[in-house]
């Protein structure tokens, strides 16, 4: 894992909605995606995962779930993002845009996965309908092409 850098991704979930952020700025402009970003060296990766949802959203999650790790390679990026996604089922304060995201629900059935990053498609169903875990490996070539993927999606009762 030397070459990893550590990013958390974080999907809240209500009422059969999910809450995205439309990201204004960074990795990922213009995309909709959970919230998220680098781990700061002296936090764990759930308190990172908490942290920026709150920076992000003002969203204060009270109860965090890790659902999986998921990494990303760019061909001719020697750095591999090493992405760790949670989901809140239980949170306080309402979500509010910031500086970096624009928040807004969308209803499980239309989750705008046109104007996400184009591997969502493939796990994030499973993880927010179904409550799948995930693990998994994504080669990207640019912003927009999958060269290769490779990834499972367990239930979290069969492996326990
Ligand atoms: P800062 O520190 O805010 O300047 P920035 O370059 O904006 O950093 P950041 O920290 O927002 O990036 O982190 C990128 C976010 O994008 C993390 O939540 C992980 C997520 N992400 C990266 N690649 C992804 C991909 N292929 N699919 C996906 N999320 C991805 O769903």
């Amino acid at each position: 894992m030397g070459n990893n850098k550590i990013y958390t991704l974080v999907f809240v979930v209500e009422d059969g909605k999910v809450l995205l952020g439309m990201k204004k700025r960074g990795f990922g402009v213009g995309r909709w995606n959970g919230f998220g970003g680098k781990v700061e060296p002296q936090e764990t990766i759930m308190e990172g995962a908490k942290r920026e949802l709150e920076e992000e959203s003002l969203v204060k999650a009270e109860q965090i779930e890790a659902v999986g790790v998921i990494l990303f390679e760019f061909v001719g990026e020697p750095v591999i993002m090493e992405v760790h996604v949670f989901r809140v089922d239980s949170y306080t304060s309402q979500p509010e845009e910031t500086e970096e995201m624009r928040p807004q629900w969308f209803p499980l059935a239309e989750v705008p996965y046109d104007g996400m990053w184009p591997d969502d498609i493939f796990w994030l169903p499973s993880v927010l309908a179904e409550r799948k875990h995930i693990n998994g490996y994504f080669l990207f070539e640019g912003m927009n092409t999958i060269l290769k993927q490779d990834f499972t999606l367990t239930s979290p009762s069969a492996s326990a």
